[in-house]
């Protein structure tokens, strides 16, 4: 079976009729002691920097839970070095050294050229092509809301409170960054496709944190504009937004193929308000330490109220978090895998 006929690719264009398709958002990474041997040898970054390395862990939980698709291994922050904004990753989470302060900082942000300064996560893509070819691979990038956060803030945050200040204090220069961001990630996107990704995936991590009327300035108007960018006839778009329920209305009208939902949302009111789009989601990942009778019927059930299934996706509802236990990632695949 080649890529385009895929469970997964044909589920993102609603016309799946084969076993429902699941992946896992993070599904490389610090539970996997495949993942973990790697990063004895590697630092984080080095893995991001290291074509056969990027291809190797993508791999790795793909062949071990039979997985529906790969997803690239990089970073939402490397895009930030080509811009000016160096990053480094000790313990702890990002730091990015000099953040943005002021609108003078914006003007010094530079244009990316993906082939130049992001050549080997494009690298990083064709070799993960050659060991995987018949499965499908996704390409991501951060929205330009949350890589704002980061280049703002400096690090992570449970509330980012200097970027969220940043944009009403500096509105012009807001808009300035948030125009600069679109453009560039829309192009890097694009540059994905070409290197060989078979759909992409934007993750909006924070910008579930913005007003409404926020969030249609800063996310939903950009998200609109970098999918027109990345817009590749048989390459669909998936749009991840953490905390969607209030942004519906806006959603429905994004340009895209797949709506990722965030856990804390009900599933089936999300594919009422957002018909015509495929569904990806949204088992909470701290379910995955419960008993696996609780994760099994957790699963069930989120199969259970999905009126569609030829355009669903199962996933979690974010990222799965270090600790988690292998049997449950089992239990989940297999479960979405014997549903029909
Ligand atoms: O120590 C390690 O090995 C690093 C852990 C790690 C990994 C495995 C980080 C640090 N990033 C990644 C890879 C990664 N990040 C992928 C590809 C792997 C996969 O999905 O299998 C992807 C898609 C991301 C995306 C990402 N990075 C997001 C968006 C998704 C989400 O979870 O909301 C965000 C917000 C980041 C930033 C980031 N990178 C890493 C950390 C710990 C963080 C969060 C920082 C913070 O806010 O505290």
């Amino acid at each position: 079976m080649g890529v385009t006929d895929s469970p997964f690719i044909q589920a993102c264009y609603g016309r799946n009729k084969g076993r429902i398709p699941v992946w896992i958002m993070r599904q490389a990474g610090r539970y996997l002691p495949e993942y973990r041997a790697v990063r004895e040898k590697a630092s984080f970054v080095e893995v991001c920097r290291t074509p056969e390395l990027i291809a190797e862990v993508v791999r790795q939980p793909v062949v071990r839970f039979g997985l529906d698709a790969a997803i690239l291994f990089s970073d939402i922050l490397t895009m930030l070095t080509p811009m000016g904004l160096p990053f480094e990753f000790p313990e702890g989470g990002p730091r990015v050294a000099d953040p943005i302060r002021t609108p003078e900082d914006v003007e010094r942000l530079v244009e990316v050229d993906p082939e130049k300064d992001l050549g080997f996560v494009l690298e990083g893509i064709r070799a993960i092509k050659k060991i995987l070819p018949d499965t499908p691979l996704i390409g991501f990038a951060g929205s330009p809301f949350t890589l704002a956060c980061y280049m703002i803030e400096g690090m992570g945050s449970k509330s980012f409170d200097k970027p969220r200040r940043f944009l009403h204090e500096f509105p012009d220069a807001g808009d300035r960054l948030i125009a600069h961001l679109a453009r560039n990630i829309g192009r890097y996107l694009k540059a994905q496709i070409e290197a060989g990704v078979d759909a992409v995936q934007l993750f909006d991590s924070w910008g579930g944190m913005l007003s409404r009327e926020g969030y249609f300035r800063w996310s939903a108007l950009p998200a609109q504009k970098i999918f027109e960018t990345a817009r590749i006839a048989g390459v669909p778009r998936i749009l991840f937004v953490n905390n969607i329920t209030p942004y519906l209305d806006m959603i429905r009208d994004i340009d895209c193929e797949v709506v990722s939902i965030d856990f804390r949302a009900d599933l089936s009111h999300c594919s009422e308000k957002l018909p015509g789009k495929s569904i990806q989601g949204n088992l909470d990942p701290s379910v995955l330490f419960g008993s696996l009778r609780d994760v099994v019927t957790r699963t069930t059930r989120i199969l259970g109220s999905i009126e569609n299934h030829d355009r669903f996706i199962f996933n979690l509802g974010h990222g799965i978090q270090p600790q988690t236990p292998l049997e449950s990632v089992s239990a989940v695949v297999e479960a979405v895998h014997n549903y029909r």
